[in-house]
């Protein structure tokens, strides 16, 4: 029987949670459940855009496996014993152990891990970490955003973002798949719309995407080989005098330097290196140069490679000699709302010797980005070095699948004195810990989005429905934690205050922020006009001294790293789903059914030779490691590049088996060596392997 909804309301709020968030929704709900969820036509950010993890959203806030109590493991590490504790005893537990683990080995061997950030709770627990005495946060920043962003400020003093309010002549879309991943809050539809008012469109993927079919050039380059093609069409844009001679002279130095730089990077090699033709070369450098403005959308793929900073400089010397930077329709410096800073809230000021006792100081640029790469994490446990790390209080974070080399970060996880993981669903990672805090999700509670992501806007995400069982918000476990641990002074009553001291400098608190919905800061362009750039020599540095001071290429610069073999002849690559977010999701059925299965794209030309047909599964092996995944027969890519799912694992399968965790987990076969030197990229992308028919011999 239908059931009749009597009272039901629609609240304007904003997605969050199911991946960083952005579109303005209109949710529906009925005596205290979601039942419909529509994009908002009138927010300024998602212009009514909705995906289809949004609509999932709902169902994952009641699925019957949240996790909605607090639980103490028993038994040994892994073994999926659980007993249900209070949270009284569950954050008095962790707060005796924590302290014993500080008093015993200093508070440098707590670790506090967060994968990408989702909201608040980022900041609060680097706050956590500083009122502790810890240096170490953790977190993936070093293949996610951070090899833009510090590439970004070292170069032209910021980060610069693509600008979709202003009409482009052109959209240079590298790297990214906004169609999929709406990156960061850069809706995807805001791109679109771009090109229906007349932009034209050059995708640089290795595959075909649906971007690049209605984009005017394809170049299907070959993965990990962006900085040789950034490097090329600097080349030309030099060599043909395309460049915006007023902006070089005012507003540049080091020209010289990178003329002479990009000199060996002719249309031949660059073609030879890139699998791309020379016309197909130097036609980009010419499009990208004469259309004005020119927009370059960068994306994630150029941070996963040993090159990962070098291709974001280029990128950026690109941007910077056509004149295209904060201009209408250029990529532009957004400013922020005026929120609280971010060192205040973070309290930055409590640790002076951050930087100096951070587990990645030796990386001379990681200590910029207030966080530790992980695979220095897994180090010092697994070795003691820099010195030891026995504890990890994690939270929105699944390492055993995002991690490179998951099967060392399984080996660390295992060798930790204390694991405490916040989560909404049972997960490999938290099957190991030793605590599992229930988490409190999108929907559930009072949250702000986009505070510290740089893009100019914050973005309110008030609660909608209570959360299952005895789930906290992130926020409010961090609290209550910090205050247990003896902080109080620096914690709040309530964990609502912290939203309203986010608000304060903005002259208003939470509930007068909910009403706004969207804080954007002041508009206009060209700011660098007034004051210059915020490099030390005010101008955007093509050279940069600093990192040549600090032992690095100050020029962008090209370095090989593990080709193709006889023994692994296939380059692999991946790329993010629509339908879930890196390791999530996989229990929702609505998003389970549009993608079922990992599958491996491979060209029919290649499959052919390998006996393996559309469906069979086949094992992938690379030097560090094998997984299964199944075959898709694809000519979206040239048949010597494979792209393999990411992000999978079987929450259907046993907690004792990690569900899976290792069969089909693309991070079973990266390694975390070689890496970038400044920052500690590994290559996640374009990564020699071999593919056999079956599935592996367990
Ligand atoms: N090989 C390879 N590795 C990669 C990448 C790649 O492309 N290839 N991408 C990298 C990138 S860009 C990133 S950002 C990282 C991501 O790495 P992670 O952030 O570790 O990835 P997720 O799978 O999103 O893990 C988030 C976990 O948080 C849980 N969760 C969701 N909402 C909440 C909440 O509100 N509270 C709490 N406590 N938990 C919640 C989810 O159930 C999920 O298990 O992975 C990186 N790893
Ligand atoms: N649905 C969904 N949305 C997400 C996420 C998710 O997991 N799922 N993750 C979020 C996060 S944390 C991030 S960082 C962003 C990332 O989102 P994006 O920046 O869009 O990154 P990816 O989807 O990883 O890859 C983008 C494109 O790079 C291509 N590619 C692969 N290898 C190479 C290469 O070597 N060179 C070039 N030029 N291109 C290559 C892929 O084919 C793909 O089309 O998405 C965010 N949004
Ligand atoms: S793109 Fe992201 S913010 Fe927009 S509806 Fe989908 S999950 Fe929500
Ligand atoms: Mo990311």
């Amino acid at each position: 029987m239908e059931h009749t909804y009597t009272d039901s309301r629609i609240i304007k709020t904003h997605c969050s949670r199911m991946d960083h968030g952005g579109c303005g929704l209109l949710v529906e709900v009925n005596e205290g459940r979601i039942i419909k969820i529509k994009g908002d036509p009138q927010c300024p950010i998602g212009h009514g855009y909705v995906c289809p993890k949004a609509l999932a959203s709902a169902k994952r806030s009641i699925h019957p496996d949240r996790l909605t109590r607090p639980l103490l493991r028993q038994g040994a590490r892994g073994e999926g014993q659980w007993k249900p504790i209070s949270w009284e005893e569950a954050l008095q537990t962790i707060a005796e152990r924590l302290n014993r683990i500080r008093r015993k080995h200093g508070p440098e061997a707590v670790v506090f891990a967060q994968g990408a950030p989702k909201g608040l709770e980022h900041f609060v627990l680097i706050r956590l970490a500083n009122v502790f005495g810890s240096p170490n946060v953790c977190g993936p920043q070093h293949v996610c955003h951070m090899p833009r962003e510090i590439a970004g400020l070292l170069t032209v003093g910021f980060l610069p973002v693509p600008d979709y309010d202003s009409p482009a002549s052109l959209i240079l879309n590298w790297g990214s798949n906004l169609l999929n991943s709406n990156e960061e809050g850069i809706i995807c539809l805001r791109l679109i719309e771009s090109v229906k008012r007349g932009a034209d469109l050059i995708v640089v993927d290795p595959r075909k995407t649906h971007l690049a079919t209605i984009a005017q050039n394809h170049l299907q380059i070959k993965p990990g080989s962006d900085i040789a093609l950034a490097l090329g069409l600097i080349h030309i844009i030099i060599r043909e005098g395309l460049f915006d001679h007023g902006f070089v002279e005012q507003w540049t130095v080091g020209f010289q330097e990178l003329q002479e730089q990009v000199e060996a990077f002719n249309p031949e090699r660059v073609a030879e290196l890139t699998w791309l033709t020379p016309e197909e070369i130097v036609q980009t450098a010419w499009t990208y140069a004469t259309s004005r403005p020119a927009v370059i959308q960068w994306g994630n793929a150029l941070e996963h490679t040993v090159n990962s900073l070098q291709t974001c400089r280029a990128l950026l010397c690109l941007m910077a000699i056509t004149g295209n930077l904060d201009v209408p329709g250029g990529n532009i410096l957004p400013s922020m709302p005026p929120v609280a800073r971010l060192a205040d809230f973070v309290k930055a000021a409590l640790l002076p010797e951050k930087v100096q006792k951070m587990l990645s100081r030796a990386f001379n640029l990681a200590p910029n980005f207030m966080v530790v790469p992980p695979p220095m994490v897994v180090q010092a446990i697994l070795t003691n070095n820099p010195y030891p790390v026995r504890a990890m209080v994690a939270q929105v974070t699944n390492p055993l699948i995002t991690n490179s080399d998951a099967r060392r970060t399984y080996e660390a996880l295992m060798r930790l004195d204390l694991l405490v993981v916040s989560e909404i669903f049972m997960t490999p990672t938290a099957a190991l810990a030793d605590i599992v805090l229930p988490a409190a999700t999108g929907f559930e509670f009072d949250d702000i989005g986009h505070y510290g992501l740089a893009q100019g806007w914050i973005s309110s995400r008030p609660k909608i429905v209570d959360p299952p069982g005895e789930s906290w918000p992130d926020i409010k476990i961090l609290n209550e934690l910090g205050k247990t641990l003896g902080h109080a002074e620096h914690f709040w009553e309530d964990y609502h205050q912290a939203l309203d001291e986010v608000l304060a400098p903005a002259g208003m608190n939470y509930d007068q922020f909910k009403e706004r919905g969207v804080l954007k800061g002041k508009e206009g362009y060209k700011k660098y006009e007034a004051i210059g750039f915020k490099t030390s020599s005010k101008k955007v540095e093509l050279f940069s001294r600093q990192l040549e001071d600090w032992g690095f290429d100050p020029l962008p610069a090209f370095s090989e790293f593990p080709g193709v073999s006889l023994e692994y002849p296939l380059l692999a690559t991946s790329r993010k789903s629509p339908h879930f977010f890196h390791s999530a999701y996989r229990q929702i059925p609505f998003l389970r059914k549009k993608h079922p299965e990992p599958k491996m794209e491979i060209h029919p030309a290649a499959a052919r030779i390998l006996g393996l047909g559309e469906g069979d599964w086949a094992r992938i092996i690379t030097p560090t490691g094998q997984i299964e995944q199944t075959v898709h027969l694809s000519e979206g890519q040239d048949p010597r590049v494979v792209f393999l799912d990411y992000g999978w694992w079987f929450p259907e399968e046993d907690v004792v088996s990690l569900f899976d965790w290792d069969r089909s987990n693309l991070n079973i076969l990266t390694a975390s060596e070689p890496f970038e030197p400044a920052m500690g990229t590994p290559n996640l992308r374009a990564f020699p392997c071999r593919i056999e028919k079956g599935p592996s011999k367990k």
